[in-house]
């Protein structure tokens, strides 16, 4: 049976990276295919007729022909379709999607955006770099307080919001944003990298394309 998985992305690509997680965490085995940016092979009429956006992620589920966009809307399909991962109830499935959202909004760009800057691939003088430190700061915060005496971010089990957002803190380092003044989402992260399956960016995607083991 052809593996029911294939992701398209780049190893450098965080919201790549959440979604290679949440299949591993899940032990879900995937084709991985490494996508030509710099070649510009994502703005090609293949590739936009099943990833509107011209980004990556994509991932096909081929159980069904799905072609799925944006790495929060595929995290919560795949939670859906695996049934793990989207909180217990009503409710937390309603929690965990509301810290999806405050993610791409508050968390993320300052995170993301500020490795970039620092690597290299974006454009971003002090201001900018002031601007988003002081975004991730004021971000870092609100986690953290909520954090304090929980142990994941949505009920009593991890969830996607635990994915989605270890998925971005996991470049903190590389943005030079130091975590030590927030103890719980330090010890939080500590509590999701020791679970089953946790890999860190740099082990879980290959450079170039690889079929599921
Ligand atoms: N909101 C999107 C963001 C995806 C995104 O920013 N992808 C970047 C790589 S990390 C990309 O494809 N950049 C190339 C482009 O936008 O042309 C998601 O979460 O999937």
């Amino acid at each position: 049976m052809p593996t029911r998985f294939e992701l398209h992305g780049i190893a450098l690509s965080g919201p790549t990276y959440k979604v290679g997680l949440l299949l591993t965490l899940s032990g879900e085995p995937f084709d991985y295919m490494h996508m030509n940016l710099r070649g510009g092979e994502h703005k090609q009429p293949g590739y936009l007729s099943k990833q509107r956006y011209g980004q990556v992620p994509l991932l096909v589920d081929r159980n069904n022909g799905r072609h799925l966009c944006q790495s929060a809307a595929i995290l919560e399909y795949l939670a859906d379709t695996l049934g793990k991962f989207g909180g217990a109830t009503l409710d937390e499935r309603l929690q965990a999607r509301e810290w999806l959202y405050w993610d791409f909004d508050r968390l993320a760009p300052a995170i993301y955006r500020t490795r970039g800057i620092k690597a290299g691939f974006r454009k971003g003088g002090p201001e900018v770099l002031e601007m988003y430190a002081a975004e991730a700061q004021s971000a870092l915060q609100v986690l953290d307080q909520h954090l304090a005496g929980r142990n994941w971010i949505v009920g009593e089990g991890v969830t996607i919001a635990d994915i989605d957002i270890y998925g971005v803190l996991a470049y903190a380092g590389d943005a030079e944003i130091d975590l030590a003044p927030y103890p719980a989402v330090t010890a939080w992260m500590a509590r999701f990298e020791a679970l089953d399956g946790c890999r860190k960016p740099k082990d879980l995607l290959p450079m170039e394309s690889r079929a599921a083991a």
